[in-house]
């Protein structure tokens, strides 16, 4: 592939970088994205209408073994070309910033430092009535397990629609973005607020907006450089024709 000269040039002298990274780009590890029809056991649910606080009341049993078995997906992929090119990138830019959505911590995996997970993480769970994280739990095949605390259900420490993002990441990624020269949108569909406006926030403050995704999205406007495909693919080649 091609990269255009400027955009190359471009980032060769960037100084603030950010990238906001979604489910897409956990395709390539083996994840299934949100908009991905689910398959098998899980195949008449469609996932949005699993993570919120209204599924988890209604049926938390249902909730609870749907994120118990995704916690099994998570643990036995690994990151992929996608995420090591960005641990990479921010090697080579001098205030670079990760801001995911993704809640199953490959970035972290392959070694990203500068990390702001905005929906939280799978592998924490924590009480959803006093917030007491625990790391071990009974695996009862009638009932959620309970908190040793008070005796709430527990919970995935993710974000559910509805509920807030943890102050200090979302804070930190407005910020990260409205101060940025440059902005990556890479495998995010750019509908789920309040990530989704932070390439906005970022292009109205004068950003070079670049999308890497399999499609367009609501972003693709205002994207300077958009490139279509398997971010997996596309990003190690970037960072090769930048800095190789
Ligand atoms: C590839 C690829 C490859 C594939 N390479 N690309 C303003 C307006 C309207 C609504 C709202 C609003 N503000 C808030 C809302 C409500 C709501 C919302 O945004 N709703 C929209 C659906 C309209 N937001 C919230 O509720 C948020 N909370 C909030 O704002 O609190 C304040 C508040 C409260 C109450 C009222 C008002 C305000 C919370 C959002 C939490 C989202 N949580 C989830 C679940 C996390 C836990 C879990 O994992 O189960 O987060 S939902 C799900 O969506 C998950 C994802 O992180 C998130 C984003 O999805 P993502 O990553 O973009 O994935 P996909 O699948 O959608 O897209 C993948 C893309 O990759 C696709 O485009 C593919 O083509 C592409 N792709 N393979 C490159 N190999
Ligand atoms: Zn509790």
């Amino acid at each position: 592939m091609m990269f255009e000269s400027t955009l190359v040039e471009q980032l060769r002298t960037v100084r603030r970088l950010v990238a906001l990274t979604g489910a897409g780009v956990s395709q390539e590890s083996g994840l299934r994205t949100f908009r991905d029809a689910q398959t098998g056991l899980w195949a008449q649910y469609k996932p949005h209408e699993l993570a919120s606080p209204e599924a988890f009341q209604r049926d938390p049993k249902l909730v609870w073994d749907w994120y118990a078995w995704r916690r099994e997906a998570v643990k036995a992929v690994r990151p992929n070309p996608g995420h090591y090119a960005l641990v990479e990138m921010e090697k080579r830019v001098p205030a670079f910033t990760l801001i995911t959505q993704n809640v199953d911590g490959l970035h972290r995996m392959a070694g990203s430092q500068n990390l702001l997970e905005l929906h939280g993480n799978i592998q924490r769970v924590r009480c959803a009535d006093c917030y007491t994280f625990t790391e071990i739990w009974g695996d009862d095949s009638e009932a959620v397990p309970r908190c040793q605390v008070c005796g709430g259900l527990l919970r995935p420490d993710v974000v559910w629609f509805g509920e807030t993002l943890p102050r200090d990441q979302l804070e930190a990624a407005v910020l990260a973005s409205r101060a940025c020269e440059v902005f990556f949108s890479i495998g995010t569909s750019g509908i789920v607020q309040p990530a989704a406006s932070l390439g906005f926030a970022a292009h109205n403050r004068g950003a070079v907006v670049v999308e890497i995704n399999a499609e367009p999205t609501p972003l693709t406007p205002k994207a300077t450089f958009v490139m279509h495909g398997k971010s997996g693919e596309i990003l190690p080649r970037l960072v090769k024709a930048v800095w190789g």
